[in-house]
């Protein structure tokens, strides 16, 4: 094992620093009730009476919705409600990108090449997004009103850290899943892994995500 060769001393070093001795990570693992992984499903837990959950909320990732190849990158994008989102067209072509959504409608009308656009995210929910030139491009804007937010990786896993460690309510969304809502679970207090299996619409119905997309 590698770590045997670490000194000492750098390990006192990383324990000193692994944060409050109280938070927690939780690792959650979502799949489809065919028992598939299920990358790009939407992870959040809010914790009961609202532990950790006062201050401006800030994720790890860009807080950036890519237009390029053709299609939106990434395909599934959380963000703190509130937070302007900028839409770049990395194509030599134009879009135009909208949404019909309850959480947020708008309209970017045409724009191309280095000709950047900002959308502010005021209410929280899910934002399915379009454009108006190219029918495959989907994607999906998460609006999200907690600061402990992840998305599943290709293993259908998301890690989220730094938890009160009380009880709290686990919430899971997901573009193919049947529900239109996101699905609630309770979560007990200490717990450090959860899984959860949603029921999905059928092959037919779910978005094909272009070879582009699945890049990122
Ligand atoms: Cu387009």
């Amino acid at each position: 094992m590698r770590l045997n060769f670490l000194p000492i001393a750098a390990l006192v070093v990383a324990l000193a620093f692994a944060g409050p001795a109280l938070a927690a990570d939780l690792t959650v693992t979502v799949k489809g009730d065919d028992g598939t992984p299920l990358p790009d499903a939407v992870v959040l837990v809010h914790p009961a009476g609202g532990a950790g959950m006062g201050g401006p909320i800030h994720y790890s990732w860009p807080i950036v919705m890519t237009q390029q190849n053709i299609s939106f990158n990434p395909y599934v994008l959380i963000v703190p409600v509130g937070s302007t989102v900028a839409f770049p067209n990395k194509d030599k072509v134009r879009h135009h990108v909208y949404s019909f959504s309850a959480a947020k409608k708008f309209e970017l009308k045409l724009y191309g090449q280095q000709e950047e656009r900002t959308v502010n995210f005021d209410k929280a929910g899910v934002v399915a997004l379009g454009c108006n030139i190219h029918d495959v491009m989907i994607g999906y804007i998460y609006v999200a009103d907690t600061p402990f937010a992840a998305k599943t990786n290709a293993a259908g896993e998301a890690v989220i850290h730094g938890l009160p460690g009380g009880a709290g309510t686990l919430t899971v969304w997901h573009p193919d899943m049947k529900a239109k809502a996101p699905i609630d679970q309770s979560l007990a207090a200490g717990a450090d892994t959860a899984a959860v299996a949603l029921g999905l619409k059928p092959v037919s119905l779910r978005h094909k995500k272009s070879t582009a997309s699945m890049a990122m």
